[in-house]
């Protein structure tokens, strides 16, 4: 059956077929992993209606804000500052990188051993089967890991549009001061683009809006703490998933809507599992969508997963931006402020990361530790180590997994995670 927004999609220039292909095994694999839960709170109706309208409603939303003027700006990295980007009226989106599309033409601009996320952007540019890169008028990449800092250089071929970002990778004066320099150079390239200059009630109202939405989603991840949580790690990793495509507003409404309800399970003690279920903290590289396999098999295991210390996740929603400047040059310091506390594995050295790990098991109960490495991502994978040995010094088990997007792993996944959770006895 043809769906009512083909149309739109061929104007964007999709490659309709394989499109096709694509949404069919994302719903597939939405109905086993998400549908398939139980006892599910009601407020992720809401939700399940975004992801099934992900490449359909929301986009249509977008192209029609354009045609008012609003513009639209894709990301891949969650230092791009979104209050820049709404402080200029345009929509900041997160780019498709958590599924392997067009593998074989991918491999002829990238070395084989690229992470799957960067060969997912490229998968999803080359393979024209992301309709927000499409709908983009500007396309922002950054230069955090090697892999991603020499990918932009061949994907600026495909992506005219793309504005890169450079980024420091050393906690220092210097390193903040590159950081503020490129978010004002950002700054410039947003107003040039949207013609709108960022004044300061208009960071203000950015600010306040991205505030919102963050603590939306830190008033979800404490109602995680309770035993039992009142909602699936599942189905809170899809919601901080849709924290980057959905409108900002309608999002923190939304999440707000189901905290409600989560108060109401807590109260009443009620979860999808049983108090006393083996909680786990996930902790590693993020997960884009449709990115769901290893909590699928943590939770498929029995366990429940309680937090992520995951850019899709509390590294990236985690401090707020102090609002409480009187000019627009302090709200601007404010902003740079509150992104240079973020702990990516590209900084070197990274100890704010794993004081925040230890935090995070402790404030979360967590009985163990996953760390989720993409294959041949070096920042991650290498932290993992003594990330994983500083842990263990300190009695908390830790499971270092290093994978992939394929589904090849998977028995072996359920196998390793099975054995970790029998030793959390
Ligand atoms: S701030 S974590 S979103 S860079 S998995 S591409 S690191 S080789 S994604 Fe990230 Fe920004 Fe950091 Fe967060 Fe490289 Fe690793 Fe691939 Fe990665």
């Amino acid at each position: 059956m043809s769906s009512p927004h083909e149309e739109m999609w061929r104007s964007l220039g999709l490659d309709l077929a394989a499109h096709d292909q694509l949404l069919e095994v994302l719903g597939q694999g939405y109905q086993q992993i998400f549908l398939a839960q139980k006892d599910r709170p009601q407020g992720m109706d809401y939700f399940n209606f975004v992801m099934s309208e992900v490449h359909g409603l929301r986009i249509k939303e977008l192209l029609e804000g354009r045609k008012e003027g609003h513009k639209v700006i894709g990301s891949f990295c969650v230092f791009v500052p979104e209050e820049i980007v709404r402080a200029a009226g345009a929509t900041l989106v997160g780019l498709c990188t958590g599924a392997d599309f067009a593998l074989e033409e991918v491999e002829k601009h990238l070395p084989r051993n690229t992470c799957a996320l960067i060969k997912s952007a490229f998968g999803f540019k080359l393979g024209k089967v992301c309709p927000y890169l499409e709908s983009a008028d500007l396309i922002v990449g950054e230069n955090t890991c090697d892999g991603k800092k020499k990918s932009y250089e061949s994907l600026a071929g495909p992506v005219p549009n793309l504005h890169v970002m450079d980024l420091p990778q050393v906690k220092s004066a210097q390193g903040r001061e590159l950081l503020k320099a490129e978010f004002l150079r950002f700054k410039a390239v947003v107003e040039e683009l949207t013609g709108v200059g960022i004044d300061l009630p208009r960071l203000k109202e950015g600010i306040r809006i991205v505030n919102d939405k963050r603590k939306a989603v830190h008033r979800l991840n404490s109602l995680r703490r309770a035993d039992p949580p009142p909602i699936s790690g599942l189905d809170a990793l899809l919601i901080n998933q849709v924290f980057f495509y959905d409108d900002p507003l309608r999002f923190t409404d939304s999440v707000n809507k189901l905290c409600d309800e989560l108060e109401e399970r807590t109260a009443a003690g009620r979860g999808p599992v049983a108090q006393g279920t083996r909680r786990l903290l996930f902790s590693g590289c993020p997960m884009a969508v449709p990115n769901w396999k290893l909590p699928w098999v943590a939770e498929s295991a029995g366990a429940v997963i309680v937090a992520e210390e995951s850019c899709v996740g509390l590294r990236g929603t985690r401090n707020l931006v102090d609002d409480s400047g009187g000019s627009l040059e302090e709200l601007l310091e404010a902003v740079v402020d509150r992104y240079f506390q973020v702990d990516c594995a590209i900084f070197t050295p990274n100890p704010d990361r794993l004081a925040h790990i230890q935090e995070m098991v402790r404030e979360y109960r967590a009985d163990g530790v996953i760390h989720y490495g993409l294959q041949f991502c070096q920042p991650y994978l290498m932290e993992s180590i003594p990330v994983e040995k500083a842990l263990e010094e300190k009695g908390i088990r830790t499971l270092r997994v290093e994978t992939d997007y394929s589904m090849e792993d998977v028995e072996q996944l359920k196998t390793r995670v099975q054995a970790f959770l029998e030793i959390l006895g």
